[in-house]
């Protein structure tokens, strides 16, 4: 890998959303940090940063954890607005995760007022074979359904398909049709600048 550019580079705001207990921050460390976190300890709200190379091109990756307790919710339109693109995330081993990723699919279009947004459906947890409820096919459909990429991911060790997880939604930001880009970037410019690692 070459190293990173210090200037230049486009900063990606991926946002980390899902019920509480699907996986959010293990997938989070996971792809930061390289480890599994065994404990459950409810997220309000984390948020990490680091250069990586997608696809031969550098990047930031600006990862917002986000809470999935239903008592943190008046959070949830804040990120939505800030954020360039969604993991949508259940586990396969929670029915009730699953039908929530309709209304965090809808709420996000609504928020950023669009008939479509980069997002991808994340199904964690797909290690615990015995304790599945949602199978690839419910899993595949919904994403059809919602005209989103689905990936089927394990945060646990060895980890299945979470650095896939993250590179693909920076490939679907990529891949945004040039409007959306352009009112990206004008919104960038509005801010203040912020330091980088
Ligand atoms: N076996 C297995 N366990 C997992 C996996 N992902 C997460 N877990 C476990 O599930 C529990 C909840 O994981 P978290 O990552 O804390 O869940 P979360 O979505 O961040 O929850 P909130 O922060 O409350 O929204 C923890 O005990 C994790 O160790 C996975 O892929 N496989
Ligand atoms: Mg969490």
């Amino acid at each position: 890998m070459s190293k990173p550019p210090s200037h230049n580079v486009t900063t990606y705001k991926l946002v980390v959303v899902g019920d509480g207990g699907v996986g959010k921050s293990a997938l989070t460390i996971q792809f930061f940090q390289k480890m599994f976190v065994e404990d459950y300890d409810p997220t309000i709200e984390d948020s990490y940063l680091q250069h990586t190379e997608i696809d031969g091109k550098w990047c930031v990756l600006d990862v917002l954890d986000t809470a999935g307790q239903e008592e943190f919710s008046a959070m949830r339109e804040q990120y939505m607005r800030k954020g360039d693109g969604f993991l949508l995330v259940y586990s396969v081993t929670d029915r009730h995760s699953y039908e929530s990723i309709q209304n965090f699919h809808t709420q996000i279009l609504r928020v950023k007022d669009r008939d479509t947004y980069p997002m991808i459906l994340v199904a964690n947890k797909v290690d615990l074979v015995r304790q599945r409820k949602v199978s690839e096919d419910a899993g595949k459909d919904l994403a059809a359904h919602l005209r989103i990429p689905y990936i089927e991911t394990s945060a646990k060790t060895p980890p299945i398909n979470v650095d896939l997880a993250f590179h693909e939604l920076v490939r679907v930001i990529r891949q945004q049709p040039v409007d959306l880009k352009a009112q990206r970037a004008r919104r960038r410019k509005k801010k203040s600048k912020c330091a980088i690692l």
